[in-house]
């Protein structure tokens, strides 16, 4: 599948070996492995964005919360204190690849705040309850970025 050349430039694996192992094996799988979130069972997707410091390759395993072709892209990191690195690449550029099985589809993604927040956040906890631990551990607002259809 087409997509732009600043996803063909040198890929920068995560520092958090668990999340590299993760991103390399369900891309070498074409999603058929590494699919889930260790032995939960709950589907995970990865995300692709360009380092806006660096402009390496990042691949960003993340929990599957879709909804009628929209992904929901939330940046939990576990209920840390900071924002993930890969949601200053979202503000920078808001294109990213999305791989939910054996192909990524290029899309954009939107920061989303308020009522329409509040349902796609439901949607998210639904998907992955810890998501609500996660919110009540920082005081920060978790970011929820949505995709766009694939066109
Ligand atoms: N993280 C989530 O936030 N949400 C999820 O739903 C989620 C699910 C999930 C499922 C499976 C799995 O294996 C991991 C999962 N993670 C989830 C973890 C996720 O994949 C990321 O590892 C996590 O969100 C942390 O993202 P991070 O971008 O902070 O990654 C760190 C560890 C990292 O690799 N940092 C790099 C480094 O070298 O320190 C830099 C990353 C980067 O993009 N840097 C930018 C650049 O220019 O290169 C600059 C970014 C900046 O800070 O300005």
């Amino acid at each position: 599948m087409a997509h732009s050349a600043k996803f063909d430039g040198t890929y920068g694996p995560s520092t958090w070996d668990w999340v590299r192992e993760q991103a390399d094996d369900y891309e070498a799988s074409a999603g058929s492995e590494a699919n889930t979130l260790r032995d939960t069972g709950l589907p995970v997707i990865v995300m692709t964005t360009v380092g806006h410091k660096t402009g390496l390759v990042r691949k960003v395993p993340l929990m599957r919360v879709e909804h009628e072709g929209e992904y929901a892209i939330v940046g939990s990191k576990g209920g840390a204190p900071a924002h993930p690195g890969w949601y200053h690449n979202l503000m920078a550029d808001p294109t990213v690849l999305i791989q939910d099985g054996p192909e990524p589809f290029e899309t954009t993604v939107r920061l989303i705040t308020g009522a329409e927040r509040d349902e796609w956040w439901e949607r998210c906890v639904e998907a992955f309850s810890p998501y609500a631990e996660y919110q009540a551990k920082t005081d920060r607002e978790i970011p929820v970025f949505i995709s766009a259809r694939p066109s």
